[in-house]
């Protein structure tokens, strides 16, 4: 009687520990670490992590950076190929005009275009227009973001016609130097936004980590 009710017990024990392990969404990690570009322009040394965790639907992202330039706001996005080719960061050799500074288009041969900003709205994907973080009078700022992963998805696909994110093929970038930086004209930007504003600072391949 006794050992039949400790069977029984065991059991109930046993299923209500598999009913929780199945409830808890999967969760995997995925970090980049970022290291400072063009320092010689910035004159500061960029650094910081950037980590994504992925729970079921939602992808939280949180940015840490310090060594920026100070009190002004940092454009940050993940850069990748439209083919799903493997991104890197940018090394010396990518700065094919020779002119000591490796800019926004100099960094497309090695890590592609931009694709997602991480703004207040990430899933909007509005690069040009989205709130960026404002670095303290020290240089450091954190970014956290929470983001539906079926809506940045769909937002993804309908912008490059694929529906893959694909993280571990993508790097981060951070941006900008302050507006009256004087930069040679042979440094360009996107379109009519000011080669101060994409100037890239900081950039990191985005790796999965352990838990
Ligand atoms: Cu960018």
């Amino acid at each position: 009687m006794y050992l039949k009710f400790l069977g029984a017990l065991l059991c109930a024990g046993t299923l209500s520990a598999a009913a929780a392990y199945a409830a808890a969404p999967p969760t995997a990690t995925y970090v980049a670490t970022l290291q400072p570009m063009n320092t010689n322009v910035t004159g500061t040394s960029a650094s910081g992590e950037a980590r994504f965790t992925v729970a079921g639907d939602t992808l939280t992202i949180d940015i840490s950076m310090k060594g920026v330039p100070p009190s002004m706001v940092h454009w940050q996005h993940f850069h990748g190929f439209t083919d799903n080719r493997d991104a890197t960061c940018p090394t010396a050799a990518a700065d094919t005009n020779h002119d000591g500074i490796i800019d926004l288009i100099e960094t497309s041969t090695t890590a592609g275009t931009t694709m997602v900003p991480f703004d207040a709205d990430p899933a909007g994907m509005d690069v040009a227009h989205g709130q960026y973080p404002t670095a303290s009078a020290a240089g450091t700022y954190t970014y956290h973001a929470t983001v539906s992963l079926s809506a940045l998805r769909a937002a993804f696909a309908k912008a490059f016609h694929d529906q893959h994110l694909d993280l571990v093929r993508r790097v981060v970038f951070i941006h900008g130097v302050p507006s009256d930086t004087k930069l040679p004209a042979t440094v360009k930007s996107l379109g009519p936004i000011p080669a101060q504003v994409t100037l890239p600072i900081a950039c990191g391949k985005i790796e999965r980590a352990a838990q």
